[in-house]
């Protein structure tokens, strides 16, 4: 079947475009943690007429007429968020993570109140209050992040650092963290100062949806998450929260609104206005995907390879930050040698091997250059690719970095051994 006829006919370049982009990802090992592939059928829906739609509002109390069918599409949306997290409030309207995070500040918190959470070089993300978002101009971060030496949360420093500090509301989420996050850890500590506790889980919520990673729900007041990344479905944000707020009469008993409505009047009309149809049916369809077994596996194994990579590359002698992972990334660790991580993304990525720079517990280099490379195998295993295929994207790892300093001797050899590899396989979204 041949794919955008009408757009091959009316704009040759920008077709030709997706098209090399395409062939680029079909013919490549796709290792950026988080990116995996959205299904046709998500796709569509977000190609669909519904792109020109306005419904400024939530369904039924819409500020324009004629949304009977948007807002039982938004509704299957919502339903099926709930059904999948178990979530008790479910706002599919964030245009992003960044903007879903960003409604989380406004309907909690004041300007200037301190917030916990990762810095970017530690493996957290911009809007957990990094100093150059909004997050870090507007609040004050309190970082915490994995110790250098383990690799791992210690615990003790993370109460210790909440009971000094007092933030009114504590980030659990990450980028660049490979293990499991105990919620109910952060919850118990949350609860002893009378802080939110907010989940981002947008790297890991395919990892829960397949019960191979604790779930946030039952601990956080909120959570939040992409709907693409390992969701695999379209490029968007959603909120999950309880709707009642614990802290109401404490901190906000100046509002008449509970948690889920601060929430849904944070994102529309605080942040944004009509939210985008064409994206939120595709998310619906994303979460109908996600309800399903072959789903579950697919979550399942995403770690299992995550696992089989990580012991490949360990037996071979290259260091992993803090030794391992129990999600879908793991971090390579340069620490000791002389390239940089920016040296093996590009000596990777030329050979095919597509991933990216990223600092290391304890990093002695500049986030510029780095000392790590993070890989993630969700796009692999959306690919079909198992435990058998992991040893084989390693062995080319490996090959790589040991040829480091003489990479254009050997990159086009082993790029075309990864294209003829990858032909083997269905992309997503790409090849039928
Ligand atoms: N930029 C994303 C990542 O690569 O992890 C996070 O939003």
């Amino acid at each position: 079947m041949e794919r955008y006829p009408n757009l091959k006919e009316s704009d040759q370049e920008i077709y030709n475009l997706i098209q090399s982009e395409s062939k680029y990802e079909s013919t490549t090992l796709k290792m950026i943690a988080s990116e995996s592939y959205a299904s046709y059928s998500v796709l569509e829906a977000c190609g669909s007429m519904l792109t020109d739609k306005y419904a400024e509002g939530y369904p039924g109390m819409r500020y324009y007429e004629g949304n009977e069918f948007v807002d039982r599409i938004e509704n299957l949306a919502i339903e099926r968020a709930k059904l999948l997290f178990g979530a008790e409030h479910v706002n599919v309207q964030p245009y992003s993570g960044s903007p879903a995070n960003q409604a989380v500040y406004r309907a909690l918190l004041k300007n200037g109140d301190k917030v916990m959470g990762m810095p970017v070089p530690s493996g957290g993300h911009l809007t957990h209050g990094w100093r150059v978002n909004f997050s870090g101009i507007d609040y004050e971060q309190v970082p915490y992040g994995p110790d250098s030496n383990t690799g791992r949360f210690d615990m003790n420093i993370i109460r210790e650092t909440a009971k000094r500090e007092r933030p009114r509301m504590i980030w659990v989420g990450a980028t660049a963290y490979p293990y499991k996050i105990e919620y109910k850890e952060f919850a118990d500590i949350a609860n002893e100062i009378d802080a939110y506790l907010v989940a981002d889980i947008a790297h890991i919520n395919a990892l829960i949806i397949a019960g191979v990673h604790p779930d946030p729900v039952p601990y956080c007041d909120i959570v939040t998450s992409t709907s693409h990344k390992m969701l695999r479905g379209p490029r968007a944000g959603f909120i999950l929260s309880k709707i009642e707020d614990r802290f109401q009469s404490k901190y906000h008993s100046d509002s008449k609104f509970n948690l889920a409505k601060r929430i849904d009047r944070a994102v529309f009309p605080g942040l944004q206005g009509g939210p985008h149809l064409h994206i939120i049916a595709g998310m619906a369809v994303a979460f109908k995907e996600a309800l399903t077994e072959n789903f579950r596996n697919y979550g399942i194994q995403i770690v299992k390879n995550a696992k089989a990579l990580s012991y490949t590359l360990l037996s071979k002698g290259w260091q992993l930050a803090g030794g391992g992972t129990d999600t879908h990334l793991l971090i390579l660790d340069f620490r000791k040698e002389e390239f940089t991580g920016k040296d093996a993304a590009i000596a990777l990525a030329k050979s095919g091997i597509i991933a990216n720079f990223n600092m290391v517990p304890g990093d002695h280099r500049s986030p510029f250059i780095t000392s790590g490379v993070r890989l993630g195998t969700s796009a692999l295993t959306s690919m079909g690719m198992k435990e058998p295929e992991m040893e084989l994207v390693a062995n080319w790892i490996d090959r790589v970095c040991k040829n480091i300093n003489n990479i254009d001797k050997h990159a086009q050899n082993i790029r075309d051994e990864i294209a003829a590899f990858c032909s083997n396989f269905k992309v997503p979204g790409i090849q039928e």
